[in-house]
């Protein structure tokens, strides 16, 4: 007769025991993750978001960790395990949403860009250096006029003899000043294709975005091309439409997923912390009703958010995941971390609008975070398109 092992008790930092359905070598790759926000992330990230600055010396330290492109094979990338670069955003995001988006824009969006679609001289070229941090690139996608829609970018690329000319304007470009190469998409006569922009082409300049008050530990640039004479061998060869792009969307709306989950756990910490702490009519605020209401259902959020992506993970590792499975989990992980952040804040109290604790920032981040890759509008059509048959997005 077989006897059930015995239940463990309950752990309020993994309700589910999610720990339990990750592999030695996955719990290895995210506590090494985890001890470096620890370390490098999490004392500093609320002066760097107050002053909004982003130390570029992280992009070595993180290609030393290894998380650059490490869903790649080959070029110096690590070549790990979907599920593993998942864990790794998640890590990165309990720490700040702005470094894992330098992590995503990185590795998801320009080195998978030139991985997929680049030629094998593109890829000796950059993809070591990318990997190991020691060339930033940035992912040129977005425009003033076509955010949602980039099919409608003006940016426009032409023949001239073996050369091409690029002319147009990037915005919201994430990296975009720090960046040793841009990752730019442009009508051409023969579709959407994708260009290498080295910093210091002639006719290429970025312009920082200020003021922002999402995401100010991450560098955002609007990118202009001024006829920009690029040689032949800039454009990404394997790709001639909108798929190009696209394709890179879904591996870094993949990290999202999981990068949301961090995010709404790095709140619930904070607030079951604080919760036990704070007196106010001689108990613990965690110790009435209202509180615990609040609690729980962060704990469920998180909880839920965290094996959604470690389904979604799986998935993608069986290579079972469709871009239509991505869009629920980033439009449902987002929308889970902004309720845990908001409702994290109001348990904070005052303190909850300070950098001295982390849940203000979160909030606010997330602000971005729902917004970029794809708004929660658009993925919430990408699934009703799904389940009903029906485009609704013209
Ligand atoms: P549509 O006509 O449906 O498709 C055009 C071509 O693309 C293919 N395709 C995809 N391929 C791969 N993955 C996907 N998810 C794809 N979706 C479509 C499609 O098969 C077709 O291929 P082909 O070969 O037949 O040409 O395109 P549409 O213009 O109707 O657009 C659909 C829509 C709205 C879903 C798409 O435009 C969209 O996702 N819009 C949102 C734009 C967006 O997310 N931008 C993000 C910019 S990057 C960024 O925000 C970085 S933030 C920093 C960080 O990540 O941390
Ligand atoms: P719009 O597309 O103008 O949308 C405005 C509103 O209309 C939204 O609520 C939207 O959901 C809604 N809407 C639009 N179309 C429809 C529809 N068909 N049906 C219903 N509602 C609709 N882009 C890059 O290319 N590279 C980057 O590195 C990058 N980094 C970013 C970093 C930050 C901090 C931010 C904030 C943005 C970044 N972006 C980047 C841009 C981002 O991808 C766009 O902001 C996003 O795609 C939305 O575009 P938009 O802001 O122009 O909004």
């Amino acid at each position: 007769m077989s006897t059930a092992p015995p239940a463990e008790a309950i752990r309020p930092h993994d309700y589910l025991a999610i720990d339990r359905l990750l592999s030695d070598e996955e719990r290895d790759i995210r506590d090494t993750v985890r001890a470096f926000v620890a370390d490098r992330i999490t004392p500093h990230v609320g002066d760097w978001f107050e002053q909004a600055t982003t130390p570029l010396e992280l992009a070595s330290e993180l290609g030393k960790l290894g998380v650059l492109g490490m869903h790649l094979e080959g070029y110096g990338c690590a070549g790990a395990s979907a599920t593993a670069y998942g864990l790794a955003c998640m890590e990165l995001e309990a720490g700040d949403s702005g470094i894992r988006s330098l992590v995503s824009v990185q590795g998801s969006l320009a080195m998978f860009a030139i991985w997929r679609w680049g030629s094998e001289e593109q890829k000796q070229e950059w993809l070591p250096r990318m990997a190991a941090g020691e060339a930033l690139g940035c992912f040129g996608l977005s425009e003033p006029d076509a955010g949602s829609d980039p099919g409608s970018m003006r940016t426009r690329a032409r023949r001239d003899g073996s050369d091409w000319i690029l002319h147009g304007q990037k915005m919201w470009i994430t990296n975009g000043s720090a960046a040793e190469v841009a990752v730019v998409w442009a009508h051409t006569e023969d579709g959407v294709r994708g260009f290498l922009v080295p910093k210091g082409t002639k006719g290429f300049t970025t312009q920082d975005i200020h003021k922002k008050m999402s995401l100010r530990a991450s560098i955002t640039s609007e990118l202009l091309f001024d006829d920009v004479r690029l040689p032949g061998e800039a454009m990404l060869p394997e790709v001639s439409s909108l798929k190009g792009p696209l394709s890179c969307l879904n591996e870094a709306r993949y990290g999202i997923v999981w990068g949301a989950a961090g995010a709404a756990r790095a709140c619930f910490e904070s607030a079951l912390a604080y919760s036990k702490d704070r007196i106010q009519f001689d108990k613990p605020i965690a110790s009435f009703q209202i509180q615990q209401q609040k609690l729980a259902l962060m704990a469920l959020e998180v909880n839920r958010a965290t094996l959604l992506a470690l389904h979604l993970g799986r998935m993608k590792d069986e290579g079972t995941l469709r871009p239509e499975h991505v869009s629920m989990g980033k439009l449902g992980n987002v929308n889970a971390a902004l309720e845990v952040a908001r409702s994290a804040r109001q348990v904070l109290g005052a303190n909850g609008v300070t950098l001295e604790y982390p849940v203000i920032r979160h909030m606010n981040n997330l602000e971005s975070v729902v917004t970029y890759e794809g708004t929660a509008d658009v993925h919430a059509l990408v699934i009703g398109a799904a389940v009903t048959g029906i485009q609704a997005f013209r």
